[in-house]
């Protein structure tokens, strides 16, 4: 039996960490799709915490927000640090990913036609962050020796970053060769491959 459910829509969305986080932890994972039509009834969303998807179960615990699901199953299989230290290191740099990750939301739904080309432009100063921070680091992780939430949540930001502008990383060797290790990851790779994920789009609206 599976222990983790995902309810989600059809996309790649605010999904697509933890996949690669529980298919490079040897999990498995029971998807749940919800269709915009089922969605817009209203039914499923009355029973969400915050009104909006996904919601992650792993037995008797119902979780909503991705990044409390992205933190729950790095505390759960070491994947968070090995001292309190580093843990905090690693909130930092997951927030930071959320940052970013939200102003790519706003472009794509908001914002698309007007703002990708100053987006682009601006992309720059917000991944040089993530790459001296890992560079200083030296193990190709963001933060100790070991992979984190944080790495699998910024690896999947650099992969949507990529399709959006495919240059994006040519100016950052550090998070070049950390998109690289980690897409080469076997378990990784497979997911990354595999029709179920691939058939995704990665965002609500059909941009990219
Ligand atoms: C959207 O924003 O797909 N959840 C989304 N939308 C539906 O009624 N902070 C939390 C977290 O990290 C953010 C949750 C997130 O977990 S995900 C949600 O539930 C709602 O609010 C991205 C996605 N977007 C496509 C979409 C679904 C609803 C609005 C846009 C399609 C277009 C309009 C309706 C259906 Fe549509």
């Amino acid at each position: 039996v599976s222990p983790y459910t995902i309810t989600y829509f059809a996309v790649k969305g605010r999904c697509s960490a933890l996949k690669i986080m529980l298919a490079d932890q040897s999990q498995t994972l029971k998807e749940n799709l919800v269709t915009f039509d089922e969605w817009g009834k209203g039914d499923l969303k009355k029973t969400c915490v915050y009104g909006q998807l996904p919601k992650f179960e792993d037995g008797d615990l119902v979780l909503f927000q991705s990044n409390a699901m992205l933190r729950h199953l790095g505390r759960k299989h070491g994947a968070y640090g090995k001292n309190d230290h580093e843990a905090a290191h690693i909130d930092m740099m997951s927030d930071g990913v959320e940052d970013l990750r939200l102003k790519y939301i706003k472009l794509i739904y908001q914002e698309y036609e007007t703002g990708k080309e100053a987006y682009i432009k601006d992309l720059a100063n917000h991944l040089s962050k993530f790459e001296a921070f890992m560079a200083k680091n030296k193990s190709g992780f963001l933060v100790g020796d070991k992979i984190s939430f944080a790495d699998y949540n910024l690896f999947d930001l650099l992969l949507n970053h990529k399709v959006l502008c495919s240059t994006c990383l040519d100016t950052f060797p550090t998070l070049k060769k950390f998109v690289d290790t980690m897409s080469a990851r076997p378990k990784i790779k497979a997911l990354l491959e595999s029709d179920d994920f691939k058939k995704l789009p990665i965002n609500g609206n059909g941009k990219q």
